[in-house]
């Protein structure tokens, strides 16, 4: 089999995705995700001007040696533009290995390690009593995983806590839109939130919260440790993600189980933390993490250390990356959970998916490959607009961590 053709499609039903389709001479494609939220054209150029060219004519079977050619071949290694471009090329390979031979991906790397995959969902609210309700409606759906966030005191805006009663869905159209924070407020308030989530929904239910890169060392270490009477799942991202012997002085003050990675792109952005038992679980998805033959890479020398998955799943990525990490999610050992924020329905008038929710956990069809397709007819009806994340200032105007 040649790899004949291959083009990037870029689609806005809601939001922008960039997908690849890699196309074969036996009329089997593969589909990988590119959308890099709020970056989406920096990795559509990285792929139609620099790797394109390179994979007409290949084996697409080869998948191994593809993803060194793209990652070392490159020369300037990885960063999330390229470790995006690579991720699609290799999610599209995987795809249409499966679709050759039959079989979904996760019978490709193991077989199934489980029959469904636990996920959590999102519940915000302007203040406790808002999110206490959003908590509980996300219960009453069948959820036994949910992360919560709260509107603060004295703060206009919140990270994961949107205006009104629409979904959390960041990026906005047109340019960046400015939020104010103050680190103090949110200290003091959110393990008054978890006091009362306790309080009211007792144990069992898992219960996240994502601190979004927003405190420093001590700031995580205090709030980790007053979270513990509360038994999180995981308190996420809690320093910002580049500053790695940050995680030192949470463990060395809390057991409050920590998730890092959804900015990460490599396996050198944890090894030391691996090594080191700095952290629990790894949020790097596999649509910005070098596609399936990395994170399959960096799952197993997580395992080494009993680290476990719980991979980024918001809506910034496509149903592509949903469907290939709950492939992986079945095949692993390690796997911990999976983020799960539902697409908008338009998002399917685009994207055909295979797998659906179900009391708690996600369950997916045996499609060959990754069973999930696009519709590029439909995908022209809804053309890229620019989009940015927000940024973040203090109060005082300082440029801060969004
Ligand atoms: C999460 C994330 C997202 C990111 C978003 C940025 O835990 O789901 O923090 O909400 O902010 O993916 O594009
Ligand atoms: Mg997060």
């Amino acid at each position: 089999m040649k790899i004949t053709s291959a083009k990037v499609i870029v689609t806005s039903p809601s939001r922008n995705f960039v997908t690849l389709k890699i196309e074969t001479d036996e009329g089997i494609y593969g589909l990988g995700d590119a959308t890099l939220n709020g970056r989406e054209k920096a990795v559509v150029a990285y792929l139609e001007e620099h790797c394109i060219p390179m994979l007409i004519g290949r084996d697409p079977f080869q998948i191994e040696d593809s993803w060194y050619l793209f990652y070392r071949g490159a020369y300037w290694r990885r960063g999330p533009v390229t470790m995006t471009a690579v991720a699609a090329i290799d999610v599209a390979l995987w795809d249409i290995k499966g679709k050759a031979l039959n079989t979904p991906l996760y019978n490709l790397i193991g077989g199934k390690s489980r029959e469904k995959v636990m996920v959590y969902a999102h519940a915000n609210g302007k203040d406790i009593e808002a999110t206490l309700g959003a908590v509980g409606r996300e219960i009453d759906k069948g959820f036994i995983a949910v992360r919560a966030q709260t509107g603060i005191p004295g703060i206009i805006d919140t990270y994961g806590v949107p205006k009104g009663d629409a979904p959390y869905e960041p990026a906005v159209r047109g340019l960046a839109q400015e939020s104010f924070w103050e680190t103090e407020k949110y200290m003091n308030h959110v393990p008054k939130l978890f006091k009362r989530l306790r309080e009211t929904y007792g144990e069992d239910v898992h219960l996240l919260h994502d601190v979004h890169h927003r405190c420093t060392p001590i700031e995580a270490a205090r709030l980790a440790r007053e979270l513990e009477p509360y038994h999180l799942f995981w308190l996420e991202d809690a320093v910002a993600g580049e500053l790695q012997e940050g995680l030192r002085l949470i463990r060395n003050h809390s057991t409050t189980p920590i998730a890092i990675g959804e900015v990460f792109n490599t396996i050198y952005d944890y090894s030391a933390l691996m090594v080191e038992q700095l952290f629990d679980y790894i949020r790097m998805p596999i649509g910005h993490g070098g596609g399936i033959t990395h994170l399959l890479k960096v799952a197993a020398f997580g395992s080494v250390y009993h680290i476990k998955t719980g991979f980024h799943g918001p809506t910034d990525l496509s149903p592509v990356t949903m469907a290939a990490a709950l492939h992986f999610d079945l095949a692993i050992n390690n796997f911990g959970i999976q983020e799960y924020m539902p697409h908008q329905a338009i998002v399917n008038d685009v994207f055909k998916i295979n797998y659906k929710f179900d009391k708690g956990y996600m369950i997916i069809d045996d499609s060959p490959g990754l069973g999930v397709d696009i519709d590029e007819a439909k995908a022209v009806k809804y053309p890229y607009e620019r989009a940015y994340l927000p940024i973040n200032r203090k109060t005082d105007g300082t440029m801060f961590h969004w």
